[in-house]
């Protein structure tokens, strides 16, 4: 394992992580296996250090930046390398709604599991969110939302995923500080995930589930 690259991220260090995928990329380390055994291995480490309230949202997300920087001048390499993905992923947040820093961390941890992931960004429509499940096929569609107003704006793309044929295409997951299993099972969707780390998890153990 690269421990380098593995401590780099655990600690959030954006710059020593950057410097240990090119290292490793000079030394002639796998892409795949600097990717699988230091970068994913590491995120999977600080989700279950959240997990067990070792580790907090402020280390998540700068552990997540480290993964984010480090894995883009990782890409090339596993791009050239034809490294597939386990599975894509579409993911937004829902109409009329901007936060946006709990669904980048989904994003960052559905990425550093191995997913493909197509990130519609805020405010995305309903129809939005179909063209991306018509246009990409991805095994899950997230929805995030974090206000007890738009939250409700979940069930609308359910229900035009619905009408489009879509909905038995894809595994819905929703999240957002006010939603719950109760909610997500209310209006229909498959998976709820209180935090990006069960997210990525829960994700992870479905695609090889089935
Ligand atoms: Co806003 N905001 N905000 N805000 N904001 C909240 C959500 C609020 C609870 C604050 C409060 O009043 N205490 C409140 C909502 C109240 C309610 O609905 N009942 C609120 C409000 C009212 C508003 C405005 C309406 C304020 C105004 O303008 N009057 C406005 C709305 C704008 C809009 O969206 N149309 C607004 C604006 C903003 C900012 C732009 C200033 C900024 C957002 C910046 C950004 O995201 N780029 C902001 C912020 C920062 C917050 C708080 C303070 C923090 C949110 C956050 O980033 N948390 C928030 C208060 C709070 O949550 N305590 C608040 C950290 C983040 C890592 O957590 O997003 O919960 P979270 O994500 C978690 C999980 O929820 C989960 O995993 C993440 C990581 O573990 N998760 C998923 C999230 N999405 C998931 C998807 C999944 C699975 C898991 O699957 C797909």
């Amino acid at each position: 394992m690269n421990e380098a690259l593995f401590n780099a991220i655990l600690d959030g260090d954006s710059d020593a992580a950057v410097t240990a995928v090119n290292q490793a990329i000079e030394a002639g380390e796998d892409p795949a296996a600097i990717l699988n055994e230091g970068m994913i291995g590491a995120m999977a480490e600080v989700g279950r250090r959240y997990e067990e309230q070792d580790y907090f949202i402020p280390e998540m997300m700068i552990s997540a930046r480290a993964m984010k920087e480090s894995l883009s001048v990782l890409k090339p390499h596993l791009v050239e390398q034809d490294v597939q993905p386990v599975g894509k992923v579409v993911i937004g947040t829902v109409k009329g709604d901007l936060h946006d820093i709990g669904k980048n961390l989904v994003s960052i941890m559905l990425n550093g599991a191995g997913f493909e992931v197509f990130d519609l960004g805020t405010d995305v429509s309903a129809d939005q969110f179909v063209s991306a499940v018509r246009d990409h096929e991805p095994a899950f569609l997230g929805i995030s939302a974090l206000l007890t107003t738009t939250m409700l704006g979940i069930e609308t793309v359910i229900m035009a995923l619905d009408e489009a044929g879509l909905r038995n295409r894809v595994k819905i997951m929703v999240g957002g500080a006010p939603l719950d299993q109760e909610f997500a099972e209310k209006v229909g969707a498959d998976l709820y995930a209180p935090d990006a780390a069960s997210a990525a998890k829960e994700a992870t153990a479905q695609i090889y589930a089935s």
